[in-house]
């Protein structure tokens, strides 16, 4: 069995555990990772689309945005497509504020590169098994490679390790409250080999249900559709699927290309709370999950980083634990800004299991008012650009 030391250990190489490790490096904090699946694995998983202003300019600032500036597609806004008409709200004249278009395999790319670049430990196909001695000063991960066993002694343990890792049960041990709510419905989402219809996203919704037009490249579109939560991709032919688009969209001449990559995913909303337990961080879909129709996960998960890296660096800095005691604190606040968002997006945009008319009507008043109200379309913006990562208001109260 082998047996290292190191400051930090990370469990996961997602978009958090890999910044966190990325700006501990910058700060001169030792950190191992370890990521349960292979490299060529994690760099492909398709997942999220969108940064928030915030994110962007984080990596950006933190030496890793050069790719994302050069590839990534700069969009002022969104489109809303309902009772057959499509309405533009303009970010950026909104909030001064935009979105980046840069897929989450890119973003993990760009931060694995950097990290190999520099020599930085991350282990692939290392499954953390157990976390121990949490509450004293020297806490410990287990993890298994291949048939070896090993053991990384630290100062803190960062779960950063997704909605379906250890972090989560470790942290539940600790009797955190756990607030949940499961959807009827789920997402089937498509990367296609097709040009994007609409040179921005389209939030559709339509008397059969939510669909979104986003995009990652010039020739590349993702697409998704509301389904069931339990649907059987079976029941969804390729020639249903381009139909369904065609019609939810409104874009009755988008063509039909080569699907890349099709999944269906449950929506779930959960939050963790507090975050922390003695030397134990829980970042990222660890701790909380959205829905992604607020596209706030990723922006989470990157802004809980940021948070403990702040916050340890102080801590080795200066011996000062406060802003280390205050990362739940901080993580939360923005972390129900974003549960909020994203609920109201979902509730806002799907269909509901019973096909209430009542509510579809409140819900085509409620699109109408965000196209014809700029404190209504101002507040979708400044939670679309920036509520996961720190909401900057337009008009602050503060
Ligand atoms: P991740 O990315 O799940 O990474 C966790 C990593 O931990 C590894 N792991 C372990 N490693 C070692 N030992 C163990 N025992 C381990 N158990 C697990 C896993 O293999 C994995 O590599 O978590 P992280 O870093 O917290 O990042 C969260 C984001 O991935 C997630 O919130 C977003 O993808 C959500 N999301 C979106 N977020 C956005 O901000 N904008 C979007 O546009 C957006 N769209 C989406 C989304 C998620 C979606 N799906 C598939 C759920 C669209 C979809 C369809
Ligand atoms: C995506 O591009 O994958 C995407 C965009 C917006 C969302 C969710 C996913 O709300």
């Amino acid at each position: 069995m082998s047996s290292v030391r190191t400051q930090v250990g990370i469990i996961g190489a997602g978009p958090a555990g890999l910044l966190l490790g990325h700006l501990l490096h910058l700060q001169g904090i030792e950190s191992i990772i370890l990521e349960d699946r292979s490299r060529a694995y994690v760099e492909r998983r398709v997942r999220a689309g969108v940064l928030e202003a915030g994110a962007a300019e984080l990596l950006r600032e933190s030496g890793v945005g050069a790719r994302m500036d050069r590839e990534g597609m700069f969009h002022r806004g969104i489109y809303l497509q309902f009772a057959g008409a499509r309405h533009h709200i303009d970010f950026v004249d909104l909030t001064g504020h935009g979105i980046t278009i840069y897929g989450q395999q890119e973003v993990v790319k760009d931060l694995i590169a950097a990290r190999l670049a520099w020599g930085g430990p991350l282990l692939f196909e290392s499954e953390a098994t157990a976390v121990r001695e949490i509450e004293g000063d020297h806490p410990v991960i287990c993890y298994r490679q291949g048939d070896e066993e090993g053991v990384i002694a630290c100062d803190v343990v960062a779960a950063c390790d997704g909605s379906h890792g250890i972090g989560r049960t470790v942290l539940a041990a600790t009797s955190p409250r756990i607030y949940e709510r499961e959807y009827t419905f789920g997402w089937l989402g498509i990367l296609a080999r097709t040009p994007p219809a609409s040179e921005e996203l389209i939030y559709a919704y339509h008397e059969t249900g939510f669909a979104l037009h986003s995009m990652r490249t010039p020739e590349i579109s993702r697409l998704y559709l509301q389904v069931p939560a339990d649907e059987d991709l079976k029941n969804w032919p390729e020639r249903r699927i381009w139909a369904e688009l065609r019609l939810r969209l409104g874009e009755p001449g988008l063509p039909s290309g080569e699907i890349l990559d099709i999944g269906i995913t449950p929506m779930r909303s959960l939050v963790a709370e507090p975050m922390q337990c003695g030397r134990l961080f829980v970042l990222g879909d660890a701790a909380h999950v959205v829905p992604p129709t607020g596209a706030k996960g990723m922006n989470l998960a990157l802004a809980d980083a940021r948070d403990l890296a702040a916050a340890l660096a102080t801590w080795y800095r200066s011996g000062d634990r406060t802003a280390l005691d205050a990362y739940s604190d901080a993580c939360l606040r923005r972390v129900w800004q974003a549960e909020h968002f994203s609920a109201f997006m979902t509730n806002l945009l799907h269909l509901d299991a019973a096909h209430d008319p009542f509510q579809h009507r409140l819900r085509l008043a409620h699109l109408a008012y965000l196209t014809r109200s700029r404190a209504a379309a101002g507040s979708l913006a400044e939670n679309y650009t920036s509520a996961a990562t720190g909401l900057r208001a337009v008009g602050s109260l503060d």
